[in-house]
């Protein structure tokens, strides 16, 4: 009997919303280099484009909206009686618009911002600039709090914990290339859990899971909910 839901989220639940991808043709990593946008020597080297970047996409998630995706998982949420943790790697707020609540950001909050000198943390919505101050310490180092590659995620204890006690794992839109997000459905299978995934295309870790279903999440999701 399934009683703890651990459910996984990537870009491709928000794709329907009109936020891009990563890896996708025409994604955000076919247009930026990675390595100039997405890590903190990126960020040393050049904090304006980061922050440009990081800037365009608040405008553009402020102007998105949740999708028929986000809203069958904040159904389930309110239905399912037993344990469930969505944990997304998505930085946009869609899943809270839509009505979830339980919920963890792993890769970090697209409207927050960071302090990379004292660690402070804040809301934060509008856009970015290099001479914006903490509203700590007053260094110029305030940055999106987003997780870059070589950056530890956020809530990973928890999330260790959800998958030990999982009875089902459910992937959705995500291509799993990016770790530690790529290797909770082996967690997860370690633990008992059925998995299964709900994608557009095959991941690259496809063949780890017990079952899978492929096409768009706005279909997908509301049917696997149903
Ligand atoms: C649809 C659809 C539709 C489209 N409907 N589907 C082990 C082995 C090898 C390397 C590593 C390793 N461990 C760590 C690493 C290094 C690195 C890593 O994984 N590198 C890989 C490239 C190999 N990982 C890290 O550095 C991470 N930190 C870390 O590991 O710390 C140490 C640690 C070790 C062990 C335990 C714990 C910690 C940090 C990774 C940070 C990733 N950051 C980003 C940017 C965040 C901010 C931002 O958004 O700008 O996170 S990169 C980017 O990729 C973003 C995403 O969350 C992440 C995943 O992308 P996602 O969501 O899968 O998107 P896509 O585009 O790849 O795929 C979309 C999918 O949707 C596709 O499959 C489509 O088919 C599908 N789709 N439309 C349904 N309508």
């Amino acid at each position: 009997m399934v009683e703890n839901i651990v459910i996984l989220t990537g870009a491709g639940v928000s794709a329907e919303s009109g936020l891009g991808t990563f890896r996708d043709a025409g994604g955000l990593w076919t247009r930026y280099a990675l390595e100039d946008v997405a890590t903190p020597e990126g960020f040393a080297r050049d904090p304006g484009l980061v922050l440009e970047f990081y800037s365009a996409r608040r405008e553009n998630c402020r102007t998105a909206s949740p999708n028929a995706a986000h809203r069958a998982l904040a159904e389930l949420e309110s239905a399912w009686p037993g344990g469930l943790l969505l944990v997304t790697q998505n930085i946009d707020d869609l899943h809270e618009r839509a009505g979830t609540r339980r919920l963890v950001h792993m890769h970090g909050e697209l409207m927050a911002c960071l302090c990379a000198a004292c660690g402070r943390r804040w809301p934060s919505a509008g856009p970015m600039h290099a001479a914006d101050r903490c509203p700590a310490c007053a260094a110029a180092a305030v940055r999106p709090d987003v997780v870059w590659f070589g950056e530890y995620p956020y809530h990973m204890k928890e999330i260790g914990a959800a998958l030990g006690a999982a009875d089902l794992f459910v992937s959705i839109g995500t291509s799993g290339s990016v770790y530690p997000a790529a290797g909770f459905v082996q967690e997860a299978a370690r633990a008992g859990a059925r998995t299964l995934e709900l994608n557009l295309d095959p991941s690259d870790g496809a063949s780890l899971f017990d079952a899978a279903r492929r096409g768009p999440a706005t279909e997908l999701v509301p049917a696997w909910v149903a």
